[in-house]
């Protein structure tokens, strides 16, 4: 993409309406726009970082042997008074009602709708396991919207919801979810940590949060400082196996690490003092076993293998795919503005032009460019007719984590400089390289 063609309208003031780092940050560098409290336009660059991170959740998902597909963000009343949650739910659910006086909801989540659609067409144990998900708005009438797309009212999560014959086979996909969703958001460059958590309106007693630790979290946290030696890494799981997934979850919900709605202030004291701490941090994530309490009220039921018909065994799985922007600016930025994980970023790599209209300088953007695009690589050309700490600027302000800077001085010892983001390090080298680097880095053969 070229700059001069592209549609960034970054800020130059801090607006007066954020009050943390991310919303700061993502109104700057032109990510979005508040149309109302709690609802935002995704401009291109956050659009683009959102449809990133969907790409990570839907292949991770798939990886873990779940079945996408897309419910509807308008859902009838009549459902949730069959699960009785209708009016459970409060003032947080958006009421609406059609031109014929039928009462609808914008859904705050979809359990209800999807176990309508198992009930319809599922009622034999030898078609589960069965693991459905999809990435959906969701709105939630917040007394307080806040703090951007952390709080949205409007929000993107991925949902996901099981159906299992029992107790044990439910279990097994929580497990499995635990085990998908470490290797998601450690994808994205964050190290989220699964504490046990209290279940709120969507049920059960078996839940964990996922919680990135920031200073401006909503959530109070405890934990063992050992948890985050954790690394997922690259291990191949072999999602089907009980014994596999069971054996990683029980790794990372060995050390203690709780919320403060299931602190228990015995169990943290047990700690060795050096390793016990108390932090804030940012739910992106939230897993349920429940058990029947929404099959039952709905008749879902499948017959087991001895013929006798049994309410499905579900749990529901859930990404703040929306709230994760914020979250990982919030874990990744300096005073300059954003530093995307390589996972994320919107663009690979950006171009500066020093010299904007120098024949030389012009002819070797353009050709790196071409080589970038070439292996499969979006670069972002700043092709403006602009000052060069002008240039900087935007591109510290947004974030990309690779920077290639093209001057005539350089172009006359044959080199670019190519700069890291994150440790502001350059180092001067031939095009070539550089696009072999970046290359490297992305796991692209130049
Ligand atoms: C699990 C999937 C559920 O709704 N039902 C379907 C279950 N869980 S949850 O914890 O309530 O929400 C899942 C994740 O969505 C994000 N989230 C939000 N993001 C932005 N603005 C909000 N107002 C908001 N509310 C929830 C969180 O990341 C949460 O973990």
């Amino acid at each position: 993409m070229r700059l001069s063609r592209y549609f960034l309208p970054v800020l130059k003031e801090n607006p007066a309406e954020a009050q943390i780092v991310s919303h700061r940050l993502m109104l700057r560098a032109g990510m979005i726009k508040q149309a109302q409290a709690g609802i935002y336009s995704w401009l291109p660059l956050g659009y683009k970082v959102l449809r990133n991170i969907e790409t990570i959740v839907h292949e991770e998902q798939v990886r873990a042997g779940h079945i996408p597909m897309l419910m509807p963000t308008l859902q009838s009343a009549d459902l949730w008074r069959e699960s009785g949650r209708y009016d459970d739910y409060g003032e947080e659910m958006l009421r609406i009602t059609d031109r014929h006086g039928r009462d609808m909801l914008y859904g705050p989540t979809n359990e209800e709708l999807i176990t309508d659609i198992f009930r319809s067409h599922v009622s034999s144990y030898r078609d589960l396991p069965l693991t459905l998900y999809h990435i959906q708005w969701k709105f939630r009438d917040e007394i307080r919207p806040r703090f951007g797309v952390m709080r949205g009212r409007e929000f993107l999560m991925k949902d996901g919801y099981n159906f299992d014959v029992d107790k044990d086979s439910a279990l097994h996909a929580y497990n499995r979810h635990m085990v998908s969703y470490l290797r998601t958001y450690e994808r994205m460059g964050l190290q989220a940590i699964p504490m046990r958590a209290d279940s709120g309106p969507i049920g059960g007693d078996n839940t964990h949060e996922f919680l990135v630790l920031a200073e401006t979290g909503e959530s109070e946290v405890f934990y063992d400082s050992a948890i985050l030696d954790l690394k997922f890494g690259d291990r191949v799981v072999a999602y089907d196996s009980r014994e596999e997934c069971a054996e990683i979850v029980r790794e990372w919900t060995t050390p203690y690490a709780r919320t403060d709605e299931t602190h228990d202030p015995a169990l943290f004291d047990a700690i060795p003092e050096e390793r016990r701490k108390t932090s804030r941090g940012i739910e992106v994530g939230q897993i349920f076993y429940f058990g029947t309490k929404y099959s039952e009220p709905l008749g879902a039921t499948v017959q087991n293998a001895e013929g006798k018909a049994v309410p499905v065994h579900m749990g529901s799985h859930g990404i703040g795919v929306s709230r994760l922007l914020g979250a990982i600016i919030e874990a990744s930025h300096d005073d300059k503005g954003i530093i995307w994980p390589e996972g994320v970023t919107p663009f690979h790599c950006g171009i500066v032009n020093l010299k904007q209209g120098d024949a030389e300088a012009d002819t070797a953007c353009e050709t790196l460019y071409a080589a970038l695009t070439a292996i499969g690589l979006e670069p972002l050309y700043d092709d403006r007719n602009e000052r060069a700490g002008g240039k900087f600027a935007t591109m510290d302000l947004i974030g990309l984590p690779w920077r290639i800077t093209v001057g005539p001085r350089g172009l006359k010892n044959g080199v670019v400089e190519l700069t890291s983001r994150r440790t502001g390090e350059s180092e001067e080298l031939t095009s070539e390289l550089a696009v072999r680097k970046v290359a490297e880095i992305y796991g692209k053969t130049g």
